[in-house]
Formats: structure tokens, sequence, C-alpha cells
């Protein structure tokens, strides 16, 4: 490090000035009964050593931002990194790795589930060699206690057993939330991870893996805890996005996240579609109205349920839903040009009624796809 004339400047004005060794990231919604909470059991786990918290808040209608800004004003090493117009755990996780200069950052829920306690040994482990020590329910010491319910525990035992197969090693809790890893290592990865997931530490490790940069794991055992104040984020969108990152990992990232939930709203529109057109040439309608008017249906809700699930974190709103979905309609005009066009070719070449329809159907799929991330929901 340089002596020059900042450092000395520094060293003058601030001669009890520790650099963070650990930042504790706090990714919040909704939290504001919680914090206050946290950070005091975190600030008595980690007694002398000189650490930060840095809650990343979506700006939580509940005014948790506000509250970590109160506590700023109290505590030196708290701060609060607010977004605004965004949702997203992993990409929370990620941007509060980014603003500190600690070497070491944990990621840690804020509701109090995650047994601070556990923080100082996690870090004896990293300061031993570990890149990355993962706070564990399902190793020695650890016990998923009262915080999951049985369903959520079936369901993250399933969940689990997907982990181990693109995991590549034996990780015993890669759905864990509670994690300590080597900052440098984390930034590595960053540019390549799903921002758009919930889970983020199972991407961290098939990740660097995948960069040639496998992660030395540890794991310390805790038992999970219930929820202190306020409301769980888990839903079932939550779990068709981890498959969906499951799926991009297990094709090498050939399929992106969000692709499965695009797919799998276009199989819902199919429905809407034929159950529109049968409706009406029921009641009288000639074929040509009834087809343009499911269309249309079709294409609407389409753009509805991606703009609240497939891209719930950028969703559009007031006047740019307007003109999201017309280029979203014009976008799949042409992909529908695009799937005659390929499955006629497909069809002259070997008359295969069937292939030549789903490889149209496949190309226009992956088309809409591709370019209404590109320009509608850019
Ligand atoms: N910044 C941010 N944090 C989130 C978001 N969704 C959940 N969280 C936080 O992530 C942590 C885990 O979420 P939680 O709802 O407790 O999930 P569960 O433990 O799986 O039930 C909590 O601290 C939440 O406040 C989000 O969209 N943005
Ligand atoms: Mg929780």
């Amino acid at each position: 490090m340089s002596t020059g004339p900042v450092t000395t400047l520094a060293a003058e004005q601030h001669s009890n000035f520790r650099p963070p060794q650990l930042a504790v990231i706090v990714p919040s919604y909704n939290e504001r009964d919680n914090i206050e909470l946290l950070y005091e059991k975190v600030a008595l786990a980690l007694g002398g050593t000189p650490w930060e918290m840095i809650v990343v808040d979506d700006d939580s209608p509940d005014g948790t931002a506000d509250l970590v800004n109160e506590l700023s004003r109290v505590y030196a090493n708290i701060r609060c990194l607010r977004r605004f117009g965004r949702r997203g755990l992993a990409s929370a996780c990620v941007e509060g790795m980014a603003v500190t200069s600690a070497p070491y950052v944990a990621v840690i829920d804020g509701d109090l589930q995650h047994d601070e306690a556990i923080l100082p040994t996690m870090l004896e482990k990293a300061l031993a060699g570990a890149d990355l020590v993962v706070g564990s329910r399902f190793t020695d010491g650890g016990s998923a206690g009262e915080g999951l319910s049985q369903t959520r525990l079936s369901g993250s035992n399933f969940a689990n057993k997907l982990a181990g197969m693109i995991a590549g090693q034996a990780v015993s809790d890669p759905m864990s939330g509670f994690f300590l890893i080597r900052r440098d290592a984390a930034l590595k990865a960053a540019p390549k991870l799903a921002s758009d997931g919930f889970k983020i530490l199972i991407d961290l490790i098939v990740t660097s893996a995948r960069m040639g940069q496998p992660l030395k794991v540890a794991e310390v055992g805790y038992t999970f805890r219930p929820r202190h104040a306020g409301e769980s984020k888990m839903s079932p969108l939550v779990v068709i996005q981890y498959l969906g990152l499951w799926f991009s990992k297990l094709t090498n990232g050939a399929l992106p996240p969000s692709f499965l939930l695009f797919g799998l709203v276009g199989g819902t529109g199919v429905v809407v579609h034929l159950v529109t057109l049968a409706a009406l040439t029921a009641l009288g309608q000639g074929f040509l109205v009834s087809q343009i008017t499911a269309t249309l249906l079709a294409m609407g809700w389409n753009f509805v349920l991606n703009n609240n699930l497939t891209y719930a974190d950028r969703k559009l709103r007031g006047r740019r839903l307007v003109t999201g979905f017309i280029s979203f309609c014009a976008i799949c005009a042409l992909g529908g040009i695009a799937n005659i066009s390929v499955a006629n070719a497909i069809y002259q070449w070997d008359h295969q009624t069937f292939v030549a329809g789903l490889s149209g159907a496949i190309m226009s799929s992956v088309f809409n796809y591709a370019v209404t991330r590109a320009f509608t929901w850019k």
C-alpha cells in the first residue's frame, strides 16, 4: 500500500480505524422488525473482529431501509444498499459483496433463522484455507430444528438431491442461504451467476468449478431456527426458478434459467388459445374471428404471466407496460413467421408432420425468448 499523502492523512484522521475483515451481507425484503436484533446478535458473536453489516434491501414497503439508515447513525459499521424497481435475492447478495472491501463475506438471512454464533468458527475455517464455508443444517452439529415444516423439509431433501447432481462435490446443505466465502472467489464467479435466482450458493459452487477454479468447501453445523418476525418470501415461483437454474447448470448454461419458466408460460398460453377457440366456435363464431381473438387473448395472457413471473425482477409498469406489450406482440408475430418457415422447410424435406410442427414450435419459442428478453424485458 502507498504511504503517500492520502494514506498519511487517513492515518492521522482515523487512528482507531481497522478495516473490516468480514462483511456480513443481509439480503432483505420486509425485515424491519428483525434487523436491529440481528445486528446486535452478530455484534455479540463477532466480538473484537473488525466487521461490517451491509443490508441489501429492495425498497421494502415496511421501511426496512429507513430503519437501517437510522441504525447507521448509531453504529459505524452498518449501512444499507437500497435498490429500486427490482427484486432478487441472488443479485442482492452479489451487489452486497461488490460494495465491501472486506476480504471475507458472509451471507445471512435477515429473519434470524441462521445461527450467527457460528460465524467466528466459519471465519476460522476460511482463514485456515477454505474458500467457502457453508452453514449446514445437515452435517454434524446441524439440524433443521423447527425452522422447516414437514413439507418444506421434503422439498428441501428433493432440491438437495437435484443439487448433488450438478454440484460436482459433496456438500451436505447446498440449499443453505448461510455461508462465508472469500470475496475474491465470489466476485470472480459473479459475472457468470444467474442474477434472477433465489439460491446463490449452489450457483457459486457450480460456476466456480466450471470456470476451472473449484472452491475448497468446509462446513459448520447449526440448528435452523423458526423465522423471528414477518413472512417467508418462499413461493411456488421460487421452486420453478430453482428448477430453471438446475436445468441451466445441467445443460452447461445452454438453456438460461428463465427459459424453463418462459416455456411453461408458453404452454399455458397454448391451453388458453385452444380453450378460447373451442368456446368461441361452439358459440357460433366463425373460425377466423375465433382464431384471431384466441391468439390475442393468449398473447395477452403470456405477456402478463411473463411480466409477473418470468421477469418479476424487472417487471414493466405504467407506460412501459403498453410499449412492452406492443413489442412483445410484434416479436411473437415474427416468431410465428419463423415457426411457419422452419416447419414448412422441414416438412418439404421429409414430410413428417409431427417433426416439422415440433421443430417450428421450438424454433419460435427460442426466438421469442431470446428476442423478447433483449427488447421487451431488457
Ligand atoms: N433484497 C432481497 N432480499 C430478499 C428477497 N426475497 C427474499 N429476501 C431475503 O432473503 C432472506 C431469505 O428469505 P426468506 O423469505 O426468509 O426465505 P426462506 O427462509 O426460504 O423462507 C430474507 O432475509 C429475505 O428478507 C428479494 O427479492 N430481495
Ligand atoms: Mg427465512
